[in-house]
């Protein structure tokens, strides 16, 4: 029942549910299928002039493969925004998974990186109604009010890839890679491969707040605490983009120049910081002065990585819409759900390089990859 009400309030909807960011066209992922003409143009009382009267015979609609109960299945996924290529494989993953033809009706919002703007997306979910809502939470903080209003309004809600600083009864299932693991595997690595050579270490930090950043920080500062000549010189954050991973860059090699160690907290600020060092002469790879670890696996980030420019590269796979369809389909059936999925991921390291924490980068292991 509430689906068709749901329904019908979307089709009455006269706002589109693009992106609330007000970023360009351009920016904005594409569409979901609940975008509606703006107010000015539906006019449903007018009837076409009988000359233009459609053909009696209406078109069928194209008939999506309905969900069990022949309803499609309303979904509304805030994302964090399209910061990285780790983020548009991950909003690709969903929009291929939450399909009509697969039985659901999708309503995406890029968030554009603005908490506020994802809290009132949230808000926008529960008013509609929708049968399920997906977060990928751009900050860990500030949610404990909106997913009690989801609760209160019987809307099931799953965090995905992210992680909230909630009391967990506050939602229904949390999904995604475990950050601190990641973080860890990193520092693992660089202590295998320094082999007890000293580290002048600078980081370039995700998002501030999120949870990928702050989990990717405290594993690897728990492998520093390990390592008495070790040294971290500075972190910064350079938000996940490409931008900003190059802007933090040219601010720490004006700062600093016994550094021989860069981690990146994802490709993109990785693709920054290169940027930046070649600007400068600084040399980086397995054959340079610099040792950069970076953060996603992307296929270009194995790329730089099996050209032995990013010396490691930690994965977390953004491929994660297949174990939020799982948890759906199992609530649609009534049967119990987990309340945490690990999407497992590993690390990869440069050619010539033997390691117990990284599978060594080839050819092959590339074109294997999925995304
Ligand atoms: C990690 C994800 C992070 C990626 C970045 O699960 O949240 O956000 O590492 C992305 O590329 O911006
Ligand atoms: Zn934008």
């Amino acid at each position: 029942m509430k689906k068709k009400i749901a329904l019908l309030l979307m089709a009455a909807m006269t706002i589109s549910t693009l992106a609330a960011c007000g970023n360009s066209a351009a920016e904005q992922a594409p569409a979901s299928t609940t975008e509606e003409a703006p107010a000015e143009e539906a006019a449903p009382e007018e009837e076409a002039p009988a000359e233009e009267a459609a053909p009696e015979e209406e078109a069928p609609a194209e008939e999506a493969a309905p969900a069990a109960d022949g309803e499609l299945i309303t979904v509304g996924f805030a994302q964090v925004g399209h910061e990285s290529d780790w983020r548009a494989a991950n909003t690709k993953n969903y929009q291929d998974t939450f399909s009509e033809a697969n039985g659901y009706e999708l309503s995406f919002v890029d968030c554009d990186n603005d908490h506020a703007v994802q809290i009132e997306t949230v808000r926008g979910f529960i008013e509609q109604e929708l049968d399920y809502i997906c977060i990928a939470p751009i900050q860990s903080a500030g949610w404990d009010t909106v997913l009690q209003e989801a609760q209160d309004a019987g809307i099931p809600v799953l965090i995905v890839d992210r992680a909230v600083d909630a009391d967990p009864s506050l939602y229904t299932t949390a999904l995604g890679c475990d950050m601190v693991a990641e973080g860890e595997a990193a520092g693992n690595w660089l202590a295998e491969y320094l082999n007890g050579e000293a580290a002048n270490i600078l980081v370039i930090e995700g998002s501030v707040g999120a949870s990928a950043t702050l989990g990717r920080t405290e594993g690897f500062n728990n492998i520093v605490a390990n390592n008495s000549n070790w040294t971290v010189l500075d972190s910064q954050s350079g938000d996940f983009t490409q931008a900003g991973g190059q802007e933090v860059m040219e601010s720490f090699i004006k700062s600093y120049s016994d550094f021989n160690v860069v981690v990146c907290q994802n490709d993109n600020e990785a693709y920054g910081a290169m940027d930046a060092m070649d600007a400068a002469g600084i040399t980086y790879g397995v054959d340079g002065d610099v040792t950069i670890i970076s953060f996603d696996a992307t296929h270009d980030g194995l790329q730089y990585t099996l050209d032995g420019k990013i010396t490691c590269n930690v994965e977390c796979n953004p491929l994660q819409a297949g174990f939020a369809e799982e948890v759906i389909k199992k609530l649609e059936a009534g049967e119990a759900v987990d309340a945490w999925t690990l999407v497992k991921d590993e690390a990869f390291v440069a050619p010539g390089i033997e390691s117990a924490y990284a599978v060594t980068m080839s050819q092959e292991v590339l074109d294997g990859r999925a995304y």
